[in-house]
């Protein structure tokens, strides 16, 4: 059990009180954290904690809480079941529960009303939150003003909000700009920074694009809001509704869903182009389309800059397609796992040998190459062939790939990788530290790797001398997410090798020569 006390009064920076002092101390997930941040700032008001069940199952068939207050989704926190178990409800000395941050300091103090198991041996609890210490965590402190602070800061009169989930570009100012001066309002700026966008970029990076756009944009408020979404688009923009309207919104700009219910009103701006007989943007529809370039899309985006090419200045302010190269590089310049899994004995290595002394002599890229024996013996040492310990030995190959591949290296990993959850895993890896992930598959046929049985394996499985080999008495998923597929019983090791180099390249990866 979590009991760590709160010893932590001693060091003088937090001044429990009494109830506190055996309360047991729990560090929620990111998201859980993000959610008691808006409770205990009050942008989630009137929540004032954590639902518990009669509300969720009241969200759940009406929509609504309890008492009758329309609420869009469920704001819920789970805990170990260890420590739900040590708790008292009927006591209310017992039944607190110190809400920590990562490094185990306290935000909040969680006086638990109702307590249930979930799944994966996990206890749901209700309970109201108060908050110790200063409540703040996370980057950009200074911009996580609660809405009571923001409300304060705001002229009279009506407030244009707009949720910037995403870079502002020229077509989107374009609109708020339009809004703002139709409006005659104020303009607030929620900038979500509870997780990564919709496009992947961090929430640093965002609140940068965002800065950089300030200058074209009406005088304006920014506040970065510790928004995560659930991936319900209505539900999630109910939510951004009602946050924006206790931060003082009283018209929201949307590019989503209709909203209806409590809450700011909601504008739906019209498309706009960009005129090219005066460079002005306006709604497409008031421009002929022989003049008329559309905004671009999100992949345009992406694909410009994955190729290196600058962000066009009619769509971008050059502030801001500064700070989106300077996030996303061309991939030639980004970090990259290539990630060759099959069989033992399907070449793997080989190929991956090729790959990495081609791209050592081009100097191109720096070369990690992270191979099965090596890892097995280096930082597997003492793992076997159970699926925990395979799994295992793939998580800490792909940590290891996706941190080379963080400080923009390229990692080349093959070991066979058997389970498809484990390679998701290492895909994940690679794509939250901001690098590629390029899975390619050595799908040569197990009756060719048995006939090639370089260390005598399959001949010792056949024989029943060692258990557990894949491909004869273990599993291996064939991928069905692989960028590249090479099979060599069909191609040479030059070929095979070429196949990889030339995917790489063609995909942006690799220098052309
Ligand atoms: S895994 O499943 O990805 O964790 O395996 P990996 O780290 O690539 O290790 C595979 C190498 O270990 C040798 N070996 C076995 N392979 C499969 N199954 C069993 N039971 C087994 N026991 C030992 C084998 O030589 C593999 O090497 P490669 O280079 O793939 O031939």
């Amino acid at each position: 059990m979590d009991k760590r006390g709160l010893g932590l009064s001693e060091r003088g920076w937090l001044m429990p009180d009494e109830m506190l002092r055996d309360a047991p101390a729990y560090n929620p997930r990111p998201s859980e954290l993000a959610d008691l941040e808006l409770l205990l700032s009050g942008a989630y008001a009137p929540l004032t904690g954590f639902l518990g069940r009669i509300d969720l199952l009241s969200l759940q068939r009406r929509g609504r809480l309890e008492d009758g207050t329309p609420w869009p989704l469920p704001v819920t926190l789970e805990i170990p079941e260890g420590l739900a178990l040590g708790l008292e409800l009927s006591d209310p000395a017992q039944r607190s529960v110190v809400l920590t941050d990562q490094e185990g300091a306290p935000i909040a103090a969680l006086e638990v009303n109702d307590a249930w198991p979930t799944r994966d041996g996990r206890y749901g609890v209700g309970g109201t939150v108060r908050q110790l210490g200063d409540g703040r965590h996370g980057p950009f402190q200074r911009l996580r003003r609660t809405p009571a602070e923001v409300r304060d800061l705001l002229p009279p009169g009506r407030v244009l909000g707009v949720v910037a989930d995403r870079p502002l570009h020229r077509p989107q100012l374009a609109q708020i700009a339009h809004a703002a001066r139709t409006l005659a309002a104020h303009l607030l700026v929620l900038i979500p920074v509870g997780d990564a966008g919709p496009g992947g970029l961090s929430p640093e990076v965002l609140v940068r694009t965002v800065f950089a756009a300030r200058d074209r944009m009406p005088p304006a408020t920014l506040v970065a809001v510790p928004l995560v979404r659930r991936g319900d688009e209505i539900r999630d923009a109910l939510l951004r509704a009602r946050v924006a309207s206790a931060y003082g919104v009283t018209h929201l700009l949307s590019t989503g869903e209709m909203l209806s219910g409590g809450g700011p009103r909601v504008l739906v701006p019209r498309e706009l182009a960009y005129d090219n007989r005066d460079g002005q943007w306006r709604w497409r529809d008031d421009i002929p389309p022989r003049n008329r370039r559309l905004a671009l899309t999100n992949d345009e985006i992406d694909d410009l800059l994955d190729r290196g090419f600058p962000l066009p200045e009619w769509h971008t302010p050059p502030a801001v397609a500064k700070e989106l190269a300077r996030a996303r590089p061309a991939r030639r310049h980004r970090g990259l796992v290539v990630f060759m899994t099959g069989l033992s004995g399907s070449g793997k290595s080989t190929v991956a040998r090729g790959v990495a002394d081609h791209l050592r002599e081009t100097g191109d890229r720096t070369v990690t190459l992270l191979d099965g024996d090596v890892v097995r013996r280096e930082l597997s040492a003492g793992l076997g062939f159970s699926k925990e310990d395979r799994d295992l030995n793939i998580r800490r190959i792909g940590w290891v790939a996706a941190e080379v591949a963080r400080h923009r290296g390229m990692a080349i990993c093959c070991p066979i990788a058997p389970y498809a959850s484990a390679r998701k895993t290492a895909r994940q890896m690679a794509t939250d530290a901001g690098a590629g992930f390029v899975l390619v598959h050595v799908s040569t046929p197990l009756e060719v790797c048995e006939r090639r049985d370089r260390k005598g394996l399959y001949a010792k499985a056949r024989a029943g001398l060692i258990k557990g080999m894949t491909g004869i008495d273990d599993p291996y998923e064939a991928p069905v997410d692989a960028e590249l597929t090479i099979d060599t019983s069909q191609l040479s090791v030059d070929e095979a090798v070429d196949a990889v180099l030339h995917h790489l390249t063609e995909t942006g990866w690799v220098e052309p020569k």
